[in-house]
């Protein structure tokens, strides 16, 4: 048994002094507050639990950065997919694994303890089946595996161009499977996992626009774990969704299919009061992914409604652009601040926004992604260090870290990362970044030079 002793914890109870954590085998066995250390085990300052990303596309890591010229004929959501398709030809097996693993290696010194990877790049570059079916998901759960990323993986199931069964089109050729097919991906996405025994495995029907209504719901029946779609990101979406069913996606998932507290929401951005209610009501999480979707123009999601209602949510670095937990939250918050003309204006009561917006968004990425949230009896012992010397953190307790981490600090501000007990990142920086960041660079060189 390996314990740590924690200055300062936010358990889920709330802040508690001189806690001591035991863990076994990954998880905690016991917390207990006002206990003298005893100069043995490991002493830490401040201790959060760790954060899990809902919702990414690893491979778009390398690509971040690269798409920031507008055309001639104006830039969209759309444009952009362009050119992330005519990127995807680059991508082989071990280019994939090398840019997933430097995307976690970032994630976990960034703050996220465990990643949801809606992972729909199945194919070779020709859209042949590789010998091993399940190949790129095998490099999803590798690159996991490498960093010590917790994962919950989500096999996409991708069938079509756009609403009403439209045949796909051929860039999309990577990404494709029939019912029975797809049956096959995940029976290799178990094989992938069996290695990793606190992986979760989930399904992903990729959007309203790549499944058809019974598609749909053959993976729903299918599926091991949680539900993940993407939804009414893009306002052309919900329009194509009126003109196909007279429904808005959301009103239209929740009219034809068993939504409740199994399903991811992701971006969810344009919905009108009545789903916002039905979401709510549901206990669905909506997987809220602020960076990205404000590099990609989707609009700003009612989130103070939605919480007014009960709503559940968590956060996501989808297109990873920019890979940043505290980030994340300060735009999710910031983005209504803006719009709303207030402060602080997510939290229900006279509470810290910074201890709010942490609590909840882990509560909501624990429930999406299958796994106990907090530091409790049972969690994962993912453990979060902040570091209290950082000029931003100085001379501050309680919430206050919280909100300095947040709102008021930029890099470093974490010092150490612990996933299942084991120490990953130490004085901010990743005990293997050497190896993982030489090989990405290797790989850059290969798909960029
Ligand atoms: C994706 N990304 O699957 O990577 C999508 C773009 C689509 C985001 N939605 C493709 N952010 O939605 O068709
Ligand atoms: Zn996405």
């Amino acid at each position: 048994m390996l314990s740590v002793h924690a200055a300062h914890a936010l358990l889920p109870q709330g802040w508690a002094r001189d806690v001591r954590i035991d863990i076994q085998a990954g998880r905690i066995t016991a917390v207990a507050a006002e206990q003298p250390w005893d100069g043995q085990v490991q002493r830490l300052g401040c201790v959060v639990a760790g954060l899990g990303n809902l919702h990414s596309h690893a491979f778009q890591r390398a690509m971040a950065g690269l798409t920031e010229v507008g055309g001639r004929s104006g830039d969209s959501f759309w444009s952009w997919r362009e050119l992330m398709y005519r990127f995807l030809d680059r991508l082989d097996p071990d280019t994939f694994q090398a840019i997933a693993a430097q995307a976690y290696m970032e994630m976990l010194e960034s703050g996220f303890t465990r990643v949801g990877e809606f992972h729909y790049l199945h194919h070779a570059e020709d859209g042949s089946r590789y010998a091993n079916p399940a190949e790129m998901a095998v490099r999803v759960a590798a690159a996991a595996d490498e960093t010590g990323l917790g994962l919950t993986l989500l096999p996409v199931f991708y069938a079509h161009s756009d609403f009403g069964g439209a045949a796909p089109v051929p860039a999309q050729r990577r990404f494709l499977h029939d019912v029975e097919g797809f049956a096959g991906l995940l029976d290799g996405c178990r094989q992938a996992l069996r290695a990793s025994p606190d992986a979760v495995l989930g399904v992903a029907p990729h959007s309203l626009r790549a499944t058809t209504p019974q598609e749909l719901q053959a993976l729903v029946e299918m599926a091991p774990g949680p539900i993940h779609i993407h939804i009414a990101e893009q306002t052309r979406e919900v329009d194509a969704c009126v003109a196909w069913s007279g429904q808005r996606p959301v009103q239209w998932l929740y009219a034809n299919a068993d939504v409740d507290a199994r399903w991811c929401l992701v971006h969810a951005t344009h919905v009108d009061p009545r789903e916002v209610q039905l979401m709510a009501d549901s206990g669905a999480v909506v997987g809220l992914c602020p960076i990205t979707e404000a590099n990609l123009g989707d609009g700003v999601f009612p989130m103070r409604d939605f919480v007014q209602a009960g709503g559940r949510f968590g956060v996501g670095s989808d297109s990873n652009v920019l890979i940043d937990a505290a980030e994340e939250l300060r735009l999710l918050e910031y983005g209504q601040r803006l719009q709303l003309r207030g402060r602080n204006v997510l939290s229900p009561g006279p509470e810290s926004s910074g201890r709010w917006l942490y609590e909840q968004a882990t509560n909501g990425a624990a429930q999406a992604l299958g796994v106990q949230a907090g530091l409790g009896v049972g969690a994962p012992a993912d453990l979060l260090e902040l570091d209290e010397q950082h000029p931003a953190m100085q001379h501050r307790t309680g919430d206050a870290l919280l909100d300095s981490w947040l709102f008021a600090a930029r890099n470093g501000a974490l010092r150490g990362v612990w996933r299942n007990g084991r120490q990953l990142v130490r004085d901010g920086r990743h005990v293997n970044r050497e190896a993982i960041a030489a090989r990405y660079q290797a790989a850059l060189g290969r798909i960029l030079a």
